[in-house]
């Protein structure tokens, strides 16, 4: 059983074994997360939600480490997360290279867990989304999570934070093509990391190129996304990146957006989990399991149209 009080004062014992039972398949493990999860509710949801993404090697363990040290500084609480697309192939690859975090994860005001293998319902982003809330309801007041940028992932990560991040190599020469239109879309911010060294001057050519990229997108009603440089490595312009995450903070509270934008995914997720429901229904019930093979022949044969077979195997329901 978990213990809910010491989880309260910040146990992170009881932290840890409250997220391996939402981590957990079994039925029964599910039904008691939920209770957990339905009695915590009061005590969730003060935390700043950070996404942060970006391509293998540009910077996001050592961005994490050098911002999270930041935040500690500053007497926050912070939990790490990572939403890893590859991790039930690799084996939780973000976070698993933890020498990269050593000093954060040696703090007593960090937390940090890697990946969960696929979930059940809801996937990987649904076991995120609840470790969340166990995180704040222990405490934490920022929550990084962080995921490659390697396609599904990113939209999931940003359905889920207030501000979305993406981190950036300082490369002038093919900027636009480095990232993915939609990934864009998505920034609040876009970072440029490595901006020390011989790079320093790069990074400012991609960060007036980035500007005026920027200026094309539209943005939130209150928000215009940014572009900021950061050295990671040098640890210059992180403390920059937590002032500006302030004001969005204090801009999006001012006009409502802050709880607005969070009702709304949470209602979105919501839909989502209504459809992988209902598919999970589908899918169990016993008729249909009999009608679909032969209904599936039928299209393959084109004896029936799709549509027809479709709502033959609706009305079963
Ligand atoms: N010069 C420089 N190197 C950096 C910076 N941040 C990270 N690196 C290096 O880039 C490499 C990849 O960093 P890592 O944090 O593992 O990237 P990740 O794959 O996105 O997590 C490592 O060798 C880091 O030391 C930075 O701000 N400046
Ligand atoms: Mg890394």
């Amino acid at each position: 059983m978990i213990n809910i009080d010491q989880l309260k004062s910040g146990n992170r014992r009881a932290l840890a074994k409250a997220i391996t039972l939402v981590e957990s398949k079994l039925d029964s493990h599910r039904e008691q997360a939920q209770d957990l999860l339905n009695t915590l509710l009061p005590d969730t949801g003060k935390s700043v939600r950070i996404g942060i993404t970006g391509i293998p090697g540009v910077g996001k363990s050592t961005f994490i480490e050098a911002f999270g040290l930041h935040l500690i500084s500053q007497g926050k609480k912070v939990a790490v997360l990572a939403v890893d697309p590859s991790s039930p192939i690799r084996g939780g690859s973000i976070l698993g290279d933890k020498t990269r975090m050593e000093l954060l994860s040696r703090e007593e005001n960090a937390f940090i867990r890697p990946s969960p293998s696929e979930g059940a319902l809801g996937g990987v982003a649904q076991k995120t989304r609840e470790t969340m809330l166990l995180c704040e309801a222990a405490g934490y007041d920022v929550i990084l999570v962080e995921t490659v940028g390697v396609g599904q992932s990113e939209y999931e990560v940003a359905a889920m934070v207030d501000f979305f991040l993406v981190l950036m190599l300082p490369n002038a020469g093919d900027e636009l093509q480095g990232i993915k239109r939609g990934i864009m879309e998505l920034a609040d911010a876009l970072v440029i990391n490595k901006a020390d060294g011989e790079s320093v001057n790069l990074a400012k050519q991609t960060l007036s190129h980035y500007k005026n990229a920027l200026h094309l997108l539209s943005g939130d009603s209150f928000w215009q996304p940014r572009v900021q440089t950061c050295s990671a490595l040098e640890k210059k312009g992180i403390d920059d990146v937590w002032s500006m995450i302030g004001e969005y903070q204090t801009l999006a509270n001012d006009n409502g957006a802050f709880l607005g934008k969070r009702a709304r995914q949470n209602r979105d997720w919501m839909k989502k989990l209504i459809q992988e429901m209902l598919e999970l229904k589908l899918k169990q019930n016993p008729k249909i399991k009999d009608t679909l093979p032969a209904l599936e022949q039928a299209v393959l044969e084109n004896q029936t149209t799709p549509y027809n077979a479709a709502k033959q195997i609706i009305d079963l329901l």
